[in-house]
């Protein structure tokens, strides 16, 4: 089986006091890990035993009979990705490659800050907000419940959890304090650096998915 339940790249307690190790624990140690329990237990003795997890999202994204398994493979992706958006005294401006396309495409940080905000805080129920490449220019969308960009031909960069687990222990129901806490502390910008430097990303399979 490829599926496995990633560690966190930091300690539970290391981005107290923006997040509390009981909101950690909870977040990683029971929420995703139930998605990736769940997940393990779909495919185990199918066709995706064997499979990618971000194959087994898209080939199983929009077909009804899969919705299951499709919410807990892409939640449990979700997870792993969002953990690495994160680190201890993070956020604030970025520098670098995401800067540049920041300040070309999105209008500057203050004008990404303002709309990545809103957009996250305006998602009806629970979902993500994310930064995204998009026909080789940035844009900022939001997605309901589980869903993500790998079933799109966007490829995700940053996202941020905002289903009423992600906050409520902080944050209570302050959905925009949480975003804002995010933004101005927590996000990892040398990860998203990162993977904009990665040539293709899950552009490239999804490439290869389709070509099949
Ligand atoms: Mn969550």
């Amino acid at each position: 089986m490829k599926v496995s339940f990633p560690p966190l790249p930091y300690r539970q307690d290391a981005l107290e006091p923006v997040l509390s190790q009981e909101a950690m624990e909870l977040h990683y140690g029971k929420h995703h890990r139930a998605y990736f329990d769940n997940t393990v237990k779909m495919i185990e003795g199918t066709e995706f035993e064997d499979s990618e997890i971000e194959d087994i999202i898209r080939r199983s994204a929009g077909q009804s009979k899969l919705k299951k398994l499709f919410n807990n493979a892409a939640q449990h992706w979700n997870h792993g990705f969002f953990w690495e958006c994160m680190r201890p005294g993070g956020g604030g401006e970025p520098s670098g490659a995401i800067a540049e396309l920041i300040d070309r495409d999105l209008d500057g940080y203050d004008n990404f800050r303002k709309v990545f905000k809103q957009t996250a805080v305006d998602q009806f129920g629970s979902g993500w907000a994310w930064l995204v490449m998009k026909g080789g220019e940035l844009d900022i969308v939001s997605t309901p419940n589980g869903d993500n960009p790998l079933t799109t031909d966007a490829r995700p960069l940053l996202t941020v959890d905002v289903w009423e687990h992600a906050y409520y222990i902080d944050y209570r129901n302050k959905r925009p304090d949480f975003v804002e806490a995010f933004l101005d502390k927590l996000i990892n910008w040398d990860k998203v650096n990162e993977r904009l430097a990665t040539a293709g990303g899950s552009n490239r399979k999804a490439a290869k998915a389709g070509s099949r």
